[in-house]
Protein backbone atom coordinates (compact mmCIF):
# COMPACT_ATOMS: atom_id res chain seq x y z
CA UNK A 1 0.00 0.00 0.00
CA UNK A 2 0.98 3.56 -0.86
CA UNK A 3 2.47 5.40 2.30
CA UNK A 4 -0.05 7.97 3.53
CA UNK A 5 0.55 11.34 2.30
CA UNK A 6 3.50 10.23 0.19
CA UNK A 7 2.63 13.41 -2.36
CA UNK A 8 3.67 16.11 0.20
CA UNK A 9 7.33 15.72 -0.26
CA UNK A 10 7.20 14.37 -3.94
CA UNK A 11 9.11 16.84 -6.60
CA UNK A 12 6.73 16.60 -9.34
CA UNK A 13 6.96 17.52 -13.36
CA UNK A 14 4.09 18.30 -15.60
CA UNK A 15 4.43 16.58 -18.83
CA UNK A 16 2.08 18.52 -21.91
CA UNK A 17 2.63 15.92 -24.50
CA UNK A 18 2.09 17.63 -27.93
CA UNK A 19 5.10 19.71 -27.10
CA UNK A 20 7.46 17.43 -25.16
CA UNK A 21 9.41 15.00 -27.01
CA UNK A 22 8.16 13.60 -30.54
CA UNK A 23 9.56 9.82 -31.10
CA UNK A 24 8.21 9.28 -34.53
CA UNK A 25 8.61 12.45 -36.75
CA UNK A 26 4.79 13.90 -37.25
CA UNK A 27 5.89 16.82 -35.21
CA UNK A 28 3.74 16.23 -32.15
CA UNK A 29 4.92 14.94 -29.20
CA UNK A 30 4.02 11.61 -28.05
CA UNK A 31 4.15 9.03 -25.34
CA UNK A 32 6.64 6.83 -26.63
CA UNK A 33 8.87 10.01 -26.65
CA UNK A 34 8.32 10.52 -22.76
CA UNK A 35 8.98 7.29 -21.79
CA UNK A 36 12.80 7.66 -23.51
CA UNK A 37 13.33 11.13 -21.10
CA UNK A 38 12.33 9.06 -17.94
CA UNK A 39 16.06 8.97 -17.05
CA UNK A 40 16.79 12.48 -17.46
CA UNK A 41 13.74 13.66 -15.30
CA UNK A 42 15.02 10.53 -12.82
CA UNK A 43 18.64 12.12 -12.77
CA UNK A 44 16.70 15.96 -12.01
CA UNK A 45 15.39 14.27 -9.10
CA UNK A 46 11.64 14.07 -9.99
CA UNK A 47 9.60 11.54 -8.06
CA UNK A 48 5.74 12.17 -9.65
CA UNK A 49 4.79 13.08 -13.34
CA UNK A 50 1.55 14.96 -14.05
CA UNK A 51 0.38 13.98 -17.57
CA UNK A 52 -1.78 16.69 -19.07
CA UNK A 53 -4.61 15.32 -21.25
CA UNK A 54 -3.28 12.52 -23.56
CA UNK A 55 -7.06 11.03 -24.20
CA UNK A 56 -8.93 10.51 -27.51
CA UNK A 57 -9.81 14.50 -28.63
CA UNK A 58 -10.44 16.79 -31.42
CA UNK A 59 -8.27 18.92 -29.91
CA UNK A 60 -10.26 22.27 -30.26
CA UNK A 61 -8.43 23.40 -26.89
CA UNK A 62 -5.22 21.27 -26.78
CA UNK A 63 -7.19 18.05 -25.56
CA UNK A 64 -8.54 19.71 -22.52
CA UNK A 65 -11.91 18.71 -24.93
CA UNK A 66 -12.04 14.85 -24.16
CA UNK A 67 -14.07 12.60 -27.13
CA UNK A 68 -13.35 9.49 -25.17
CA UNK A 69 -11.74 9.13 -21.58
CA UNK A 70 -11.01 5.25 -22.40
CA UNK A 71 -8.36 5.65 -25.19
CA UNK A 72 -5.11 7.86 -25.96
CA UNK A 73 -5.31 10.27 -28.74
CA UNK A 74 -3.48 8.61 -32.01
CA UNK A 75 -0.49 10.96 -32.41
CA UNK A 76 0.57 10.37 -28.56
CA UNK A 77 -0.15 6.42 -29.02
CA UNK A 78 -1.79 3.76 -27.56
CA UNK A 79 -3.31 2.55 -24.86
CA UNK A 80 -0.48 -0.28 -24.10
CA UNK A 81 1.92 2.53 -24.24
CA UNK A 82 -0.12 4.11 -21.49
CA UNK A 83 0.29 0.64 -19.87
CA UNK A 84 3.95 0.76 -20.61
CA UNK A 85 4.12 4.15 -19.24
CA UNK A 86 2.77 3.73 -15.68
CA UNK A 87 5.17 0.58 -15.53
CA UNK A 88 8.63 2.57 -16.39
CA UNK A 89 7.80 5.30 -14.10
CA UNK A 90 7.13 2.18 -11.22
CA UNK A 91 10.03 0.53 -12.05
CA UNK A 92 12.10 3.41 -11.27
CA UNK A 93 10.44 4.50 -7.96
CA UNK A 94 8.84 7.27 -9.77
CA UNK A 95 4.63 8.40 -9.93
CA UNK A 96 2.40 8.86 -12.31
CA UNK A 97 -0.76 11.43 -12.05
CA UNK A 98 -2.94 11.94 -15.07
CA UNK A 99 -5.53 14.96 -15.91
CA UNK A 100 -8.99 14.84 -14.82
CA UNK A 101 -11.08 16.86 -17.17
CA UNK A 102 -14.58 16.47 -15.60
CA UNK A 103 -16.38 19.78 -15.75
CA UNK A 104 -17.17 19.29 -19.32
CA UNK A 105 -16.37 16.86 -22.34
CA UNK A 106 -16.12 17.47 -26.03
CA UNK A 107 -18.98 17.99 -28.37
CA UNK A 108 -17.81 14.96 -29.96
CA UNK A 109 -18.04 12.59 -26.96
CA UNK A 110 -20.48 9.75 -27.59
CA UNK A 111 -22.55 11.20 -24.55
CA UNK A 112 -23.01 14.66 -26.25
CA UNK A 113 -23.95 12.96 -29.62
CA UNK A 114 -26.51 11.85 -28.03
CA UNK A 115 -27.54 14.25 -25.65
CA UNK A 116 -28.11 16.72 -28.34
CA UNK A 117 -30.38 14.43 -29.88
CA UNK A 118 -33.64 15.59 -27.98
CA UNK A 119 -34.80 15.18 -24.89
CA UNK A 120 -35.87 11.84 -24.20
CA UNK A 121 -32.86 9.56 -24.25
CA UNK A 122 -30.84 8.30 -21.99
CA UNK A 123 -28.10 11.20 -22.29
CA UNK A 124 -30.80 13.84 -21.92
CA UNK A 125 -29.76 15.06 -19.05
CA UNK A 126 -26.01 14.33 -19.08
CA UNK A 127 -25.09 17.92 -20.07
CA UNK A 128 -26.96 21.25 -18.94
CA UNK A 129 -29.57 22.68 -21.06
CA UNK A 130 -31.88 25.32 -20.91
CA UNK A 131 -34.46 26.95 -23.26
CA UNK A 132 -34.16 29.86 -24.74
CA UNK A 133 -34.88 33.71 -23.71
CA UNK A 134 -37.21 35.35 -26.42
CA UNK A 135 -36.02 39.05 -26.34
CA UNK A 136 -37.88 41.77 -28.46
CA UNK A 137 -39.08 38.38 -30.79
CA UNK A 138 -35.45 37.48 -31.15
CA UNK A 139 -34.04 33.87 -30.07
CA UNK A 140 -31.41 35.06 -26.89
CA UNK A 141 -28.86 32.81 -24.90
CA UNK A 142 -30.90 31.79 -21.46
CA UNK A 143 -28.65 34.58 -19.16
CA UNK A 144 -25.76 36.86 -19.89
CA UNK A 145 -23.06 35.18 -18.83
CA UNK A 146 -19.52 35.07 -20.77
CA UNK A 147 -17.27 32.05 -21.61
CA UNK A 148 -13.86 31.72 -20.30
CA UNK A 149 -12.61 31.82 -23.89
CA UNK A 150 -15.34 34.59 -24.58
CA UNK A 151 -18.09 35.43 -26.56
CA UNK A 152 -21.63 33.53 -24.90
CA UNK A 153 -21.00 30.35 -22.30
CA UNK A 154 -24.51 29.15 -24.42
CA UNK A 155 -24.34 27.55 -27.57
CA UNK A 156 -27.91 27.07 -29.65
CA UNK A 157 -28.57 23.10 -30.54
CA UNK A 158 -31.53 23.08 -33.18
CA UNK A 159 -32.33 19.46 -32.93
CA UNK A 160 -33.12 20.04 -29.04
CA UNK A 161 -34.03 24.04 -29.73
CA UNK A 162 -32.38 24.61 -26.48
CA UNK A 163 -29.01 26.05 -25.35
CA UNK A 164 -26.21 24.32 -23.86
CA UNK A 165 -24.03 25.59 -21.81
CA UNK A 166 -19.67 25.24 -22.15
CA UNK A 167 -17.90 27.61 -19.73
CA UNK A 168 -15.02 26.87 -22.18
CA UNK A 169 -15.01 26.82 -25.80
CA UNK A 170 -17.97 25.91 -27.58
CA UNK A 171 -16.90 22.84 -28.11
CA UNK A 172 -16.48 21.95 -24.53
CA UNK A 173 -19.98 21.35 -23.47
CA UNK A 174 -20.72 21.35 -19.68
CA UNK A 175 -21.55 17.80 -17.66
CA UNK A 176 -24.62 18.08 -15.53
CA UNK A 177 -23.18 17.07 -12.31
CA UNK A 178 -26.76 17.40 -10.61
CA UNK A 179 -27.72 14.13 -12.08
CA UNK A 180 -26.21 11.20 -10.60
CA UNK A 181 -25.84 9.01 -13.50
CA UNK A 182 -23.52 11.54 -15.13
CA UNK A 183 -21.95 11.16 -11.99
CA UNK A 184 -21.23 7.48 -12.18
CA UNK A 185 -20.70 7.50 -15.74
CA UNK A 186 -17.94 10.08 -15.03
CA UNK A 187 -16.37 7.78 -12.17
CA UNK A 188 -16.53 4.44 -13.96
CA UNK A 189 -14.90 5.67 -17.25
CA UNK A 190 -12.79 8.91 -16.01
CA UNK A 191 -11.59 7.72 -13.21
CA UNK A 192 -11.45 4.20 -12.11
CA UNK A 193 -10.29 3.02 -15.93
CA UNK A 194 -7.28 4.72 -15.00
CA UNK A 195 -6.67 3.53 -11.18
CA UNK A 196 -7.45 0.67 -12.32
CA UNK A 197 -4.28 0.73 -14.79
CA UNK A 198 -2.18 1.24 -11.53
CA UNK A 199 -1.93 5.53 -11.69
CA UNK A 200 -1.36 7.47 -8.99
CA UNK A 201 -3.74 10.08 -8.91
CA UNK A 202 -4.93 12.80 -11.01
CA UNK A 203 -4.58 16.52 -11.32
CA UNK A 204 -8.17 17.95 -11.42
CA UNK A 205 -9.23 20.21 -13.76
CA UNK A 206 -11.30 23.26 -12.74
CA UNK A 207 -12.35 21.39 -9.66
CA UNK A 208 -14.42 24.02 -8.35
CA UNK A 209 -16.69 24.67 -11.48
CA UNK A 210 -19.09 21.40 -11.42
CA UNK A 211 -21.49 22.69 -9.55
CA UNK A 212 -23.58 25.65 -10.83
CA UNK A 213 -26.06 28.70 -9.54
CA UNK A 214 -28.92 26.19 -11.50
CA UNK A 215 -31.18 29.60 -11.36
CA UNK A 216 -28.86 30.69 -13.48
CA UNK A 217 -29.03 34.19 -12.88
CA UNK A 218 -27.99 37.25 -14.85
CA UNK A 219 -24.60 38.36 -13.85
CA UNK A 220 -24.14 41.95 -12.78
CA UNK A 221 -22.87 44.68 -15.41
CA UNK A 222 -18.63 44.57 -14.68
CA UNK A 223 -17.94 45.16 -18.69
CA UNK A 224 -20.34 48.41 -19.66
CA UNK A 225 -21.91 48.06 -23.55
CA UNK A 226 -21.09 44.21 -23.67
CA UNK A 227 -23.63 41.90 -24.10
CA UNK A 228 -21.98 38.96 -22.29
CA UNK A 229 -20.50 39.73 -18.86
CA UNK A 230 -18.31 37.48 -16.35
CA UNK A 231 -19.87 35.10 -13.88
CA UNK A 232 -17.62 33.65 -11.96
CA UNK A 233 -19.16 34.05 -8.95
CA UNK A 234 -22.77 31.70 -10.16
CA UNK A 235 -20.21 28.75 -11.44
CA UNK A 236 -17.10 28.58 -9.19
CA UNK A 237 -17.41 27.00 -5.63
CA UNK A 238 -21.27 26.07 -6.32
CA UNK A 239 -23.86 24.50 -3.67
CA UNK A 240 -23.12 21.09 -4.13
CA UNK A 241 -19.68 20.82 -5.18
CA UNK A 242 -18.02 19.72 -1.56
CA UNK A 243 -20.74 16.96 -1.43
CA UNK A 244 -20.18 15.34 -4.91
CA UNK A 245 -16.40 15.37 -3.93
CA UNK A 246 -17.03 14.18 -0.55
CA UNK A 247 -18.85 11.33 -2.81
CA UNK A 248 -16.14 10.68 -5.27
CA UNK A 249 -13.40 10.14 -2.27
CA UNK A 250 -15.63 8.00 -0.47
CA UNK A 251 -17.26 5.57 -2.87
CA UNK A 252 -14.91 5.86 -5.68
CA UNK A 253 -11.43 6.86 -4.53
CA UNK A 254 -10.99 4.95 -1.57
CA UNK A 255 -11.16 1.69 -2.97
CA UNK A 256 -7.18 2.37 -4.27
CA UNK A 257 -5.60 4.03 -1.71
CA UNK A 258 -3.87 7.07 -0.95
CA UNK A 259 -4.79 8.49 -4.54
CA UNK A 260 -3.42 12.38 -5.44
CA UNK A 261 -6.11 14.92 -6.09
CA UNK A 262 -4.37 18.02 -6.70
CA UNK A 263 -7.37 20.44 -7.77
CA UNK A 264 -7.16 23.19 -10.00
CA UNK A 265 -8.61 26.15 -7.89
CA UNK A 266 -9.04 29.05 -9.91
CA UNK A 267 -10.94 32.48 -8.48
CA UNK A 268 -11.03 31.12 -4.82
CA UNK A 269 -10.36 32.73 -1.71
CA UNK A 270 -8.41 31.62 1.03
CA UNK A 271 -10.75 30.51 3.68
CA UNK A 272 -12.92 28.70 0.70
CA UNK A 273 -9.82 27.25 -0.31
CA UNK A 274 -9.66 25.23 2.81
CA UNK A 275 -12.54 24.05 2.35
CA UNK A 276 -11.66 21.35 -0.19
CA UNK A 277 -8.18 20.53 1.34
CA UNK A 278 -8.64 20.39 5.22
CA UNK A 279 -7.52 16.89 5.41
CA UNK A 280 -10.10 16.22 7.44
CA UNK A 281 -12.65 17.35 4.48
CA UNK A 282 -11.05 14.42 2.73
CA UNK A 283 -12.52 15.94 -1.23
CA UNK A 284 -8.88 17.01 -2.29
CA UNK A 285 -5.19 16.68 -1.53
CA UNK A 286 -4.10 19.70 -2.17
CA UNK A 287 -4.45 22.80 -4.84
CA UNK A 288 -3.41 24.96 -7.14
CA UNK A 289 -4.28 28.41 -6.10
CA UNK A 290 -4.08 31.51 -8.60
CA UNK A 291 -3.16 34.15 -6.36
CA UNK A 292 0.40 34.53 -7.85
CA UNK A 293 -0.10 33.23 -11.64
CA UNK A 294 -2.97 36.00 -12.14
CA UNK A 295 -1.21 38.81 -10.84
CA UNK A 296 -1.63 41.59 -13.31
CA UNK A 297 -4.56 39.64 -14.90
CA UNK A 298 -7.77 41.10 -13.35
CA UNK A 299 -9.30 38.16 -14.06
CA UNK A 300 -12.30 38.36 -11.54
CA UNK A 301 -13.24 41.87 -13.05
CA UNK A 302 -13.60 40.02 -16.52
CA UNK A 303 -10.14 41.52 -17.23
CA UNK A 304 -8.88 40.73 -21.09
CA UNK A 305 -5.58 39.23 -21.49
CA UNK A 306 -4.28 42.22 -23.55
CA UNK A 307 -4.89 44.25 -20.81
CA UNK A 308 -2.30 42.57 -18.09
CA UNK A 309 0.09 45.07 -16.17
CA UNK A 310 3.27 44.23 -14.73
CA UNK A 311 2.85 43.77 -11.10
CA UNK A 312 5.21 45.07 -8.38
CA UNK A 313 7.53 42.76 -6.30
CA UNK A 314 5.88 43.91 -3.22
CA UNK A 315 2.33 42.74 -4.70
CA UNK A 316 4.03 39.15 -6.10
CA UNK A 317 5.96 38.75 -2.37
CA UNK A 318 2.18 39.33 -0.78
CA UNK A 319 0.83 36.78 -3.09
CA UNK A 320 3.30 34.39 -2.26
CA UNK A 321 2.44 35.01 1.84
CA UNK A 322 -1.37 34.15 0.90
CA UNK A 323 -0.47 31.05 -0.29
CA UNK A 324 2.08 29.90 2.15
CA UNK A 325 -0.41 31.38 5.55
CA UNK A 326 -3.21 29.69 4.15
CA UNK A 327 -2.54 26.25 5.78
CA UNK A 328 -1.09 28.01 8.82
CA UNK A 329 -2.26 26.27 12.02
CA UNK A 330 -4.35 23.62 9.71
CA UNK A 331 -4.71 20.35 9.08
CA UNK A 332 -4.25 21.23 5.08
CA UNK A 333 -1.66 20.92 2.46
CA UNK A 334 -0.64 23.34 -0.60
CA UNK A 335 1.12 23.60 -3.82
CA UNK A 336 4.33 25.42 -5.27
CA UNK A 337 4.25 25.96 -8.99
CA UNK A 338 4.97 29.12 -11.44
CA UNK A 339 4.62 27.84 -14.35
CA UNK A 340 2.22 25.55 -16.19
CA UNK A 341 0.52 24.99 -19.67
CA UNK A 342 -2.00 28.11 -19.01
CA UNK A 343 0.74 30.58 -17.91
CA UNK A 344 3.31 32.65 -19.44
CA UNK A 345 6.99 31.72 -18.78
CA UNK A 346 7.95 32.72 -15.00
CA UNK A 347 11.38 33.85 -16.06
CA UNK A 348 9.68 36.25 -18.27
CA UNK A 349 6.75 37.10 -16.25
CA UNK A 350 8.39 37.18 -12.62
CA UNK A 351 11.76 37.70 -13.12
CA UNK A 352 13.90 38.45 -16.24
CA UNK A 353 14.27 37.20 -19.66
CA UNK A 354 17.38 39.75 -20.73
CA UNK A 355 19.94 37.45 -22.34
CA UNK A 356 22.53 38.79 -19.67
CA UNK A 357 20.34 38.14 -16.30
CA UNK A 358 18.62 35.31 -17.70
CA UNK A 359 20.40 31.78 -16.33
CA UNK A 360 21.07 33.58 -12.76
CA UNK A 361 17.39 34.94 -12.65
CA UNK A 362 16.45 31.25 -13.02
CA UNK A 363 18.39 29.84 -10.32
CA UNK A 364 16.81 32.08 -7.88
CA UNK A 365 13.64 30.96 -8.85
CA UNK A 366 14.70 27.13 -8.23
CA UNK A 367 15.63 28.94 -4.93
CA UNK A 368 12.52 30.63 -4.26
CA UNK A 369 10.19 27.57 -5.02
CA UNK A 370 12.82 25.24 -2.96
CA UNK A 371 11.87 26.94 -0.44
CA UNK A 372 8.37 27.11 -0.41
CA UNK A 373 6.00 24.81 1.84
CA UNK A 374 3.98 22.12 -0.46
CA UNK A 375 4.40 20.25 -2.91
CA UNK A 376 6.61 21.28 -5.95
CA UNK A 377 5.25 21.13 -9.43
CA UNK A 378 7.64 22.31 -12.08
CA UNK A 379 6.54 22.34 -15.73
CA UNK A 380 8.26 21.33 -19.20
CA UNK A 381 11.11 23.31 -19.54
CA UNK A 382 11.44 25.31 -16.53
CA UNK A 383 14.25 23.58 -15.27
CA UNK A 384 16.58 24.95 -17.88
CA UNK A 385 14.66 28.14 -18.04
CA UNK A 386 12.30 28.23 -20.98
CA UNK A 387 11.46 31.57 -21.56
CA UNK A 388 8.61 33.57 -23.83
CA UNK A 389 8.44 33.62 -27.20
CA UNK A 390 10.24 36.76 -28.91
CA UNK A 391 8.19 39.69 -29.05
CA UNK A 392 8.68 40.21 -32.95
CA UNK A 393 6.12 37.02 -33.57
CA UNK A 394 2.87 37.50 -35.27
CA UNK A 395 -0.35 36.08 -34.42
CA UNK A 396 -0.20 33.32 -37.12
CA UNK A 397 2.09 31.63 -34.82
CA UNK A 398 -0.15 30.76 -32.16
CA UNK A 399 -2.56 27.92 -32.08
CA UNK A 400 -4.42 28.20 -28.43
CA UNK A 401 -8.17 29.01 -28.96
CA UNK A 402 -7.93 31.15 -26.05
CA UNK A 403 -5.33 33.24 -27.21
CA UNK A 404 -7.20 33.58 -30.65
CA UNK A 405 -9.86 34.13 -29.61
CA UNK A 406 -9.03 37.24 -27.41
CA UNK A 407 -7.41 38.63 -30.68
CA UNK A 408 -10.23 38.01 -32.77
CA UNK A 409 -11.96 39.42 -30.55
CA UNK A 410 -10.05 43.13 -30.21
CA UNK A 411 -9.92 43.00 -34.16
CA UNK A 412 -13.58 42.51 -34.32
CA UNK A 413 -13.94 45.21 -31.99
CA UNK A 414 -11.52 47.64 -33.15
CA UNK A 415 -12.18 46.98 -36.84
CA UNK A 416 -8.85 45.43 -37.37
CA UNK A 417 -7.02 48.86 -36.30
CA UNK A 418 -3.28 47.68 -36.37
CA UNK A 419 -2.56 49.49 -33.29
CA UNK A 420 -5.20 47.62 -31.51
CA UNK A 421 -4.02 44.68 -32.67
CA UNK A 422 -0.01 45.17 -31.49
CA UNK A 423 -1.49 45.70 -28.36
CA UNK A 424 -3.12 42.34 -28.03
CA UNK A 425 0.33 41.09 -29.31
CA UNK A 426 1.89 42.94 -26.24
CA UNK A 427 -0.48 41.40 -23.88
CA UNK A 428 -0.29 37.86 -25.20
CA UNK A 429 3.06 37.92 -25.59
CA UNK A 430 3.03 38.62 -22.16
CA UNK A 431 0.62 36.31 -20.57
CA UNK A 432 -0.25 34.03 -23.62
CA UNK A 433 -0.52 30.41 -23.20
CA UNK A 434 1.45 29.08 -26.15
CA UNK A 435 4.27 31.11 -24.08
CA UNK A 436 4.45 27.63 -22.51
CA UNK A 437 3.35 25.06 -25.25
CA UNK A 438 6.35 26.09 -27.37
CA UNK A 439 8.32 22.48 -27.95
CA UNK A 440 10.80 21.85 -25.17
CA UNK A 441 14.56 22.07 -26.07
CA UNK A 442 16.17 19.09 -26.11
CA UNK A 443 19.25 19.89 -27.78
CA UNK A 444 20.99 22.33 -30.63
CA UNK A 445 19.87 20.23 -33.54
CA UNK A 446 17.20 21.59 -35.84
CA UNK A 447 13.97 22.16 -33.88
CA UNK A 448 15.88 21.51 -30.94
CA UNK A 449 16.00 17.82 -31.03
CA UNK A 450 12.09 17.88 -30.69
CA UNK A 451 10.81 16.12 -33.64
CA UNK A 452 12.72 15.38 -37.40
CA UNK A 453 9.35 16.33 -38.65
CA UNK A 454 8.08 19.64 -38.65
CA UNK A 455 6.91 20.91 -35.06
CA UNK A 456 3.56 22.08 -34.54
CA UNK A 457 4.17 25.07 -33.45
CA UNK A 458 7.12 27.33 -33.86
CA UNK A 459 10.58 25.89 -31.97
CA UNK A 460 11.52 29.07 -30.09
CA UNK A 461 14.35 31.29 -32.12
CA UNK A 462 16.96 30.57 -29.22
CA UNK A 463 17.40 27.48 -28.85
CA UNK A 464 20.66 27.03 -29.80
CA UNK A 465 21.44 28.67 -26.44
CA UNK A 466 18.87 27.19 -24.21
CA UNK A 467 18.96 23.72 -24.45
CA UNK A 468 18.87 20.90 -21.66
CA UNK A 469 22.02 18.73 -23.78
CA UNK A 470 24.12 21.75 -23.45
CA UNK A 471 22.92 22.56 -19.55
CA UNK A 472 24.00 19.07 -19.08
CA UNK A 473 27.59 19.44 -19.86
CA UNK A 474 27.53 22.71 -17.72
CA UNK A 475 28.28 22.61 -14.45
CA UNK A 476 26.43 26.30 -13.66
CA UNK A 477 23.67 25.95 -15.64
CA UNK A 478 20.40 26.42 -14.17
CA UNK A 479 19.58 22.48 -15.32
CA UNK A 480 22.34 21.39 -12.73
CA UNK A 481 21.50 24.28 -10.08
CA UNK A 482 17.83 22.84 -10.60
CA UNK A 483 19.46 19.50 -9.70
CA UNK A 484 20.94 20.35 -6.50
CA UNK A 485 18.16 22.53 -4.96
CA UNK A 486 16.00 19.29 -5.84
CA UNK A 487 18.26 17.14 -3.08
CA UNK A 488 18.81 19.66 -0.99
CA UNK A 489 15.10 20.61 -0.98
CA UNK A 490 14.98 16.38 -0.14
CA UNK A 491 17.70 16.38 2.26
CA UNK A 492 16.17 19.34 4.62
CA UNK A 493 12.33 18.78 3.75
CA UNK A 494 11.58 19.51 7.39
CA UNK A 495 12.84 23.51 7.04
CA UNK A 496 12.51 23.74 3.17
CA UNK A 497 8.97 21.37 2.25
CA UNK A 498 7.84 22.00 5.75
CA UNK A 499 8.76 24.63 7.71
CA UNK A 500 6.40 27.10 9.13
CA UNK A 501 5.77 30.45 10.11
CA UNK A 502 6.81 31.67 6.41
CA UNK A 503 7.72 35.79 7.11
CA UNK A 504 8.73 38.20 4.93
CA UNK A 505 10.88 40.88 6.34
CA UNK A 506 10.97 43.20 3.45
CA UNK A 507 7.61 44.22 2.41
CA UNK A 508 7.98 47.32 0.62
CA UNK A 509 11.24 46.53 -1.00
CA UNK A 510 11.04 46.93 -4.87
CA UNK A 511 14.19 44.65 -5.49
CA UNK A 512 14.86 42.65 -2.79
CA UNK A 513 12.97 39.62 -1.22
CA UNK A 514 13.83 38.43 2.28
CA UNK A 515 11.99 35.76 4.02
CA UNK A 516 12.34 33.05 6.68
CA UNK A 517 10.86 29.93 8.14
CA UNK A 518 11.09 27.81 11.18
CA UNK A 519 11.42 24.10 11.68
CA UNK A 520 8.29 22.65 12.63
CA UNK A 521 9.80 21.60 15.85
CA UNK A 522 11.46 25.51 16.46
CA UNK A 523 15.01 26.40 16.47
CA UNK A 524 16.44 25.96 13.43
CA UNK A 525 15.43 28.41 10.31
CA UNK A 526 16.37 29.31 6.95
CA UNK A 527 16.92 32.69 5.83
CA UNK A 528 16.45 33.38 2.27
CA UNK A 529 17.42 36.70 0.40
CA UNK A 530 16.79 37.10 -3.20
CA UNK A 531 17.16 39.56 -5.36
CA UNK A 532 15.03 40.80 -8.75
CA UNK A 533 17.49 43.58 -9.55
CA UNK A 534 19.72 44.38 -12.30
CA UNK A 535 22.00 46.06 -9.96
CA UNK A 536 23.80 45.33 -7.02
CA UNK A 537 21.56 45.75 -3.67
CA UNK A 538 22.17 46.11 0.10
CA UNK A 539 21.65 43.41 2.33
CA UNK A 540 19.39 43.87 4.91
CA UNK A 541 19.42 40.89 7.87
CA UNK A 542 15.75 40.74 9.59
CA UNK A 543 16.24 42.08 13.14
CA UNK A 544 17.11 39.62 15.60
CA UNK A 545 18.94 37.58 12.95
CA UNK A 546 22.02 39.83 11.65
CA UNK A 547 24.28 38.36 15.08
CA UNK A 548 23.11 34.73 14.65
CA UNK A 549 25.16 31.85 13.66
CA UNK A 550 24.74 31.62 10.01
CA UNK A 551 25.85 28.56 7.99
CA UNK A 552 25.75 28.89 4.01
CA UNK A 553 23.64 26.36 2.62
CA UNK A 554 23.45 27.39 -1.24
CA UNK A 555 23.59 30.55 -3.51
CA UNK A 556 23.33 30.69 -7.31
CA UNK A 557 26.79 33.12 -7.16
CA UNK A 558 30.29 31.50 -6.47
CA UNK A 559 30.91 33.88 -3.76
CA UNK A 560 28.02 35.15 -1.65
CA UNK A 561 29.43 38.86 -0.71
CA UNK A 562 28.42 41.66 1.61
CA UNK A 563 25.74 42.67 -1.13
CA UNK A 564 23.34 41.12 -3.26
CA UNK A 565 24.74 41.12 -6.90
CA UNK A 566 21.99 40.74 -9.71
CA UNK A 567 19.53 38.39 -9.18
CA UNK A 568 21.01 36.61 -6.40
CA UNK A 569 19.92 34.59 -4.43
CA UNK A 570 21.11 32.67 -0.87
CA UNK A 571 19.85 30.70 1.87
CA UNK A 572 21.61 30.60 4.93
CA UNK A 573 20.37 27.53 7.85
CA UNK A 574 20.20 29.36 11.31
CA UNK A 575 20.95 27.71 14.50
O1 LIG B 1 -8.17 25.81 -17.00
C1 LIG B 1 -9.18 26.36 -16.20
C2 LIG B 1 -9.23 27.80 -16.02
O2 LIG B 1 -9.90 28.24 -15.11
C3 LIG B 1 -8.84 28.77 -17.06
O3 LIG B 1 -9.52 29.95 -16.80
C4 LIG B 1 -7.46 29.15 -17.09
O4 LIG B 1 -7.24 30.06 -16.07
C5 LIG B 1 -7.30 29.72 -18.48
O5 LIG B 1 -6.35 28.92 -19.09
C6 LIG B 1 -6.96 31.14 -18.58
O6 LIG B 1 -6.66 31.48 -19.90
C7 LIG B 1 -8.25 24.46 -17.28
C8 LIG B 1 -7.07 23.98 -18.09
O7 LIG B 1 -5.91 24.12 -17.34
C9 LIG B 1 -7.03 24.71 -19.39
O8 LIG B 1 -5.91 24.37 -20.17
C10 LIG B 1 -8.27 24.38 -20.14
O9 LIG B 1 -8.34 25.15 -21.29
C11 LIG B 1 -9.52 24.63 -19.29
O10 LIG B 1 -9.42 24.12 -17.97
C12 LIG B 1 -10.69 23.93 -19.91
O11 LIG B 1 -10.57 22.56 -19.73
Amino acid sequence: APQPDWWKASACYQIWPASYKDSDGDGIGDIPGIISTIPYLKDLGIETIWLSPMYDSPQRDMGYDISNYEAVYPPYGTLDDMDRLIKECHGRGMKLILDLVVNHTSDQHAWFSESRKGTANKYADWYVWRDPRVVDGQRRPPNNWSSIFGGSAWEYCRERDQYYLHLFAREQPDLNWENEETRRGIYKSAIEFWLDKGIDGFRVDTANMYSKDISFPDAPVRLPGEEFQPAFQYFTNGPRVHEWLKEQRQQVLDKYGDVLMVGELPDTEAAEVLRYVSAEARELSCVFDFDIVDLGTHKQAGGKKHHTTRHTLPEFKEAIRKVQDLIRGTDAWTTVFLENHDQARSLSRFATDKAEFREQAAKMLAVLMCCLTGTLFLYQGQEIGMYNHPTHWGVEELRDVDSLNAYGDVAARHNGDPLWLKKAMQGLQLVGRDNARLPVQWDSSPNAGFTTGTPWIRVHDDFKHVNAAAQLLDPRSPLNFWKKMIRLRRDHADLMVFGQDFTVWDYFDQDVFTFTKTHPDGGLKILVFLSFSDEVQPLHYPTGLDHAYKELMVSNVDEPGRYLSPWEARVYLIK
